[in-house]
């Protein structure tokens, strides 16, 4: 694991439809991201917060909401991303909503290009993000970053990057999802995304879950996480405009970020669509570093006692 961690902020809502994941970045600051990353014994780099167009609060034109807003922070991002992997840096993104992740993983795939890496997202989420124009109930394009990542949407999203698709959606691993649309459910199916739905992991257990979405990475593999905290139970984490009931437990949630640690192959992370407008103190943003801790190899173990 790289040694030197970038973080990146990107302050809009401009995919999303509530105000207020804009506020993401400063959250997770002040829940105290940089001195836990710290007391891992990694160097941290605080690049500050990326600038773009403000949130013009239009309604969907074609069924995109702000595209060329939307592309303008992506192509941002992506650059930003970019180069910090170049540099070999370890990059984390702090959201800002999850439409960010056109930038952030079109980053990742073309480094994983450059260098011969092996890509593998791990896309935790309520929501399968896998919405088009024809397909969203919303126009929200924080519902389709998958899909056009895989190179369904619009022209000038796919081809951030350089490369269409940017992914294949092989390479994408889902847990937690209990939030799908219903032309978006088909499209999952066509399209062949693994999914690991909340019942999956009802009837599996998030051990077996996340041994199976691990499975079959080798010392080639560029892991990276996207983390929606929408991901977790609203009962633990209600700063986020999208909950859904029926996520992940605190328990679950740790476990999932230990397993993910235990690879030993995080080299990317997003952290999206903390909404400080929906949280109580700063408690989502607070749940988020805690188990980013545990993904950073925080553990609680009796027998790693040493
Ligand atoms: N997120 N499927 C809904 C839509 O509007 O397309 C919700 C998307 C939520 C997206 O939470 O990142
Ligand atoms: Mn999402
Ligand atoms: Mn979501
Ligand atoms: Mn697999």
């Amino acid at each position: 694991m790289s040694t030197t961690i970038e973080l990146i902020g990107v302050p809009t809502d401009i995919g999303a439809g509530a105000r207020g994941a804009s506020m993401g970045p400063e959250a997770l600051r002040v829940a105290g991201l940089i001195e836990m990353l710290k007391n891992h014994g990694l160097i941290v780099i605080d690049s500050g917060n990326l600038a773009g167009p403000t949130n013009p609060w239009l309604p969907p034109v074609n069924g995109y909401r702000h595209l060329a807003e939307v592309t303008e922070w992506n192509e941002a991002l992506h650059e930003a991303s970019y180069a910090a992997l170049q540099k070999g840096h370890l990059p984390i993104i702090l959201g800002g909503d999850h439409c960010l992740g056109i930038g952030s993983i079109s980053a990742v795939a073309r480094h994983c290009r450059a260098t011969g890496k092996d890509l593998r997202v791990i896309w935790l989420d309520a929501h399968a993000d896998f919405n088009t124009s024809e397909l969203t109930p919303t126009g929200n394009i924080h519902g389709m970053p998958v899909a056009i990542l895989c190179g369904h949407g619009p022209e000038q999203l796919i081809q951030i990057g350089g490369v269409v698709p940017a992914i294949d959606s092989d390479v994408v691993h889902q847990i937690g999802i209990r939030s799908v649309d219903e032309g978006e459910k088909r499209f999952v199916h066509q399209q062949g995304l693994e999914v690991f739905d909340m019942r999956y992991i009802d009837e599996h257990g998030m051990r077996e879950t996340m041994a199976r979405a691990l499975d079959g990475m080798t010392d080639n593999t560029h892991l990276h996480v996207s983390f929606d905290v929408d991901f977790l139970d609203p009962a633990i984490a209600p700063g986020v405009a999208t909950t859904v009931p029926g996520g992940p437990t605190y328990r679950e949630a740790q476990l999932c970020m230990e397993m993910i640690a235990d690879t030993g192959r995080l080299a990317s992370l997003d952290i999206m669509e903390v909404n400080p407008a929906c949280d109580v103190k700063n408690q989502t943003a607070l749940l988020a570093v805690d188990l980013v801790d545990s993904l950073f190899g925080k553990s609680t173990l009796m027998r790693d006692a040493k």
